[in-house]
């Protein structure tokens, strides 16, 4: 179909022929090509030339893509089309700048692209858009703007999720250089961050604003250039006239620089001087760019809906690609019949590629599809000895540990210093982890001994904690952040489930934030704090692709765990959840007062990804179990050997990958299974381990035992809803047939 603007363009550069200039005013004037291209820019003639290169480019990949998808051959229409003019964006910046784009960035990624000799932009954006597995970032499994030797991180488009990553890749600039850590991107790099106007009303957005801004407000280097390409609407929605200015316009902390993002000298002097004035004071900059939306929403948006014909066809005369074309015409660099041809020439070359790429192979099995996420997790298992043939542990509490009297929360605050020690690029940092040392006490003593540059608190937002982890990953360090309650997870869950588990699949693995992020959760703390204190819901992380959650119950397992976790995020890049049971942190005894059952000395190894660790080899029952389950589990089947029945108990230790291989040894070997799971009935981890039996064609029986669908109250009612000794106990019974 024939797009309105595209005609536009021809007629109104045609016109000027007619006219012989385009303002009868304007002298014609004749300099050279690094002269300016408008008097008073510092925008030269050549360069003006290049960058219409770009935007031309940009505009004919928007009208390919509606091509493409008109022959049922692409599968992406969201265009850049009013946008272009951020292609000066990315001339006023260097190619080694990090740069986290808004999805209308064709005219950015075309420009850098064109900084850097070897790549063939148009033809890996075509690609993108006919989910060609020769893609090269996401190797066909999106359309993103992102390429790892042009330093662009792709993004999801989850509105504003990547604004607190761009904060953590700022934060890192430093901080890897103050820990002589090597980093990918230069000392003096600036990173770039755009989004549009409606993304900016995101809790997400004006988070990372904040952060940004509390970090600089403390001294703390932030080179981090916000970009609001502001069109006025998103999809249907109108901005109100004058919002982000009077939003950002006037922040303390906050440079603000503003441009015509139709014109393409302004925008470049304004992002220019932007980008020179973050480059030199490491602080963050709002550059906030007016920008037309051509074309609508998207291909399928059809936006004579919502939107006055007479509104829309205003908008033509402030398309970006005519008024470049305009100003080079103006300038004497360009002929009418030159920018004539020049657009022409342009479409013909974006077409042809679009031809040769539109039956390009796309990713054809599930294996292919999910590799980056599945060699991940491989290599993780494989490097911790996880793989298959090796035996789940087993064996007493404390086997194989040295010296004894461990808690857990020791055992994790040992195994923490030891990470620190061993890998310099290691932070740890989050809600009063740092002078404090947590609120349990967990990371106490770490800061004294590592440094507050590595040890530190993060001001109190889960998502900004999560940013900076996933900028920090992405930037050569290894970042171990925690959230101080499971329930403090959830408002911030994205950052682990739209970028941080999504950032190998959608780079095909040339991007990786590895991380390990530790979690304080789970009930049992004597009805003490109520629900936000003892949330036992993890159904938000447990099926998330390609991540690793590790849930130990014991001192030494915790940090053999935690050296696992910090193995396979180092080297695998993987991100990695690690469940910490506040009720058995400080835990001592096991059976009776005194005991000191619960108490370990600290493990010599890592644990093996993937395995189980069990207990006992009872012949009557197998109980499958993880976190308090299976202290509680322990007991019971010290009380069931009383009774005479033989019971083992296999801790499952890791919730994903789930040790399936231990849980159908185990099972087969007493033929009768008890489930006992302290996370709730629907959703929780029971589920997985069910229908891991059924998928495995366990023939015995299986019965669950598990908390309620409930949150959990405060004082001894928790009790009622929270799975309890007494009913594993009276399920065992009956499982055993007594
Ligand atoms: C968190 C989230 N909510 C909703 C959407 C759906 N959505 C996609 S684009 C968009 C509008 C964005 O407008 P704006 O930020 O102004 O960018 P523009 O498209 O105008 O450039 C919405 C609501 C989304 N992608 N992410
Ligand atoms: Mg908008």
């Amino acid at each position: 179909m024939a797009e309105p603007i595209d005609d536009n363009f021809t007629a109104s550069i045609s016109s000027i022929s007619a006219m012989g200039t385009i303002s009868a005013m304007a002298p014609v004037t004749h300099r050279g090509p690094s002269d300016p291209v408008r008097e008073g820019s510092a925008l030269t003639a050549s360069d003006a030339l290049a960058l219409f290169d770009a935007q031309l480019g940009s505009r004919h990949l928007d009208l390919a893509a509606r091509w493409l998808r008109a022959q049922g051959k692409g599968y992406y229409t969201i265009g850049s089309s009013g946008h272009e003019g951020n292609a000066a964006v990315a001339a006023a910046l260097r190619p080694t700048d990090p740069a986290l784009l808004h999805y209308r960035s064709g005219g950015f990624f075309l420009a850098r692209a064109a900084q850097i000799a070897g790549s063939d932009p148009l033809r890996d954006v075509l690609l993108g858009l006919v989910a060609a597995t020769d893609e090269p970032i996401s190797g066909g499994r999106h359309k993103v703007f992102g390429r790892h030797d042009l330093s662009i991180i792709p993004q999801t488009s989850t509105i504003a999720s990547h604004l607190p990553r761009a904060v953590g890749v700022a934060f890192s600039i430093a901080r890897a250089r103050k820990l002589d850590v090597d980093c990918p991107w230069p000392e003096d790099a600036v990173t770039v961050c755009s989004f549009g106007d409606a993304s900016v009303n995101h809790s997400t957005a004006v988070g990372a604003i904040n952060t940004a801004m509390h970090s600089a407000y403390q001294g703390v280097p932030m080179p981090l250039l916000f970009v609001c390409e502001d069109n006025g609407i998103g999809i249907s929605t109108r901005t109100p006239r004058g919002w982000v200015a009077s939003g950002y316009g006037h922040r303390d902390g906050l440079q603000y620089f503003h441009a015509d993002g139709s014109d393409l000298a302004d925008t470049f002097d304004a992002a220019s001087g932007a980008a020179q004035w973050v480059r030199t004071h490491r602080r963050p900059a709002f550059l906030h760019l007016r920008t037309v939306r051509l074309m609508g929403h998207a291909g399928s948006d059809y936006e004579q809906a919502y939107r006055p014909a007479d509104e829309i066809a205003a908008d033509y005369a402030r398309d970006p690609v005519l008024r470049t074309a305009q100003l080079l015409i103006d300038r004497g660099a360009l002929t009418v019949a030159e920018a004539l041809d020049r657009y022409e020439a342009k479409r013909d070359e974006v077409i042809k590629l679009a031809g040769e790429v539109a039956d390009a192979a796309q990713l054809a099995s599930a294996a292919e599809v999910m590799a980056p996420l599945t060699d991940t997790v491989a290599e993780a298992v494989q490097m911790t000895g996880g793989g298959a043939g090796n035996a789940g542990d087993s064996g007493n509490l404390g086997d194989g540990a040295e010296g004894s009297g461990l808690t857990v929360a020791l055992a994790i605050n040992r195994a923490l210093g030891d990470a620190l020690a061993s890998h310099p690029e290691a932070l740890v940092f989050g809600e009063d982890v740092g002078r404090k040392g947590g609120v349990y006490g967990v990371t106490r003593g770490l800061q004294s001994k590592a440094g507050p540059a590595r040890v530190f608190d993060t001001l109190l937002d889960e998502q900004a904690i999560l940013g900076l982890a996933l900028g920090a990953g992405v930037s050569g360090l290894l970042p171990i952040p925690e959230i101080q309650y499971l329930a403090y997870l959830h408002n911030a869950a994205d950052q682990i489930r739209g970028e941080g588990a999504t950032l190998q699949f959608f780079s095909d693995r040339q991007y990786r934030n590895p991380m390990v992020v530790r979690v304080a959760g789970y009930g049992y703390q004597k009805g003490f704090g109520g629900h936000f204190h003892n949330d036992n819901s993890i159904a938000a992380i447990r099926d998330i692709p390609g991540l690793l959650i590790a849930s130990p119950a014991r001192p030494d397992d915790a940090a053999a765990m935690m050296r696992a976790c910090i193995a396979a995020a180092h080297s695998s890049g993987a991100v990695c959840v690690f469940l910490e049971p506040i009720a058995l942190y400080h835990t001592r005894d096991l059976h009776d007062d005194g005991d000191d059952g619960w108490l370990a000395g600290y493990p010599a190894a890592a644990a093996a990804i993937g395995r189980a660790r069990t207990y006992g080899d009872g012949g009557d029952l197998t109980i499958l179990t993880f976190g308090n389950g299976l202290r509680m589990s322990l007991r019971v089947a010290r009380r069931l050997e009383h009774a005479g029945i033989g019971a083992r108990v296999v801790d499952l230790r890791w919730l994903a990958p789930l040790p399936v291989d231990d849980i159908l040894r185990e099972s087969v070997a007493t033929g009768r299974v008890l489930v006992v799971d302290e996370t709730r009935s629907t959703g929780g981890v029971g589920e997985a381990v069910v229908a891991c039996l059924v998928a495995q064609r366990f023939p015995g029986s299986v019965v669950r035992v598990a908390s309620h669908d409930s949150f959990i109250p405060l004082g001894d009612a928790a009790l009622r809803v929270l799975l309890s000794e007494e009913t594993i106990e009276s399920a065992a019974v009956d499982l055993a047939g007594r």
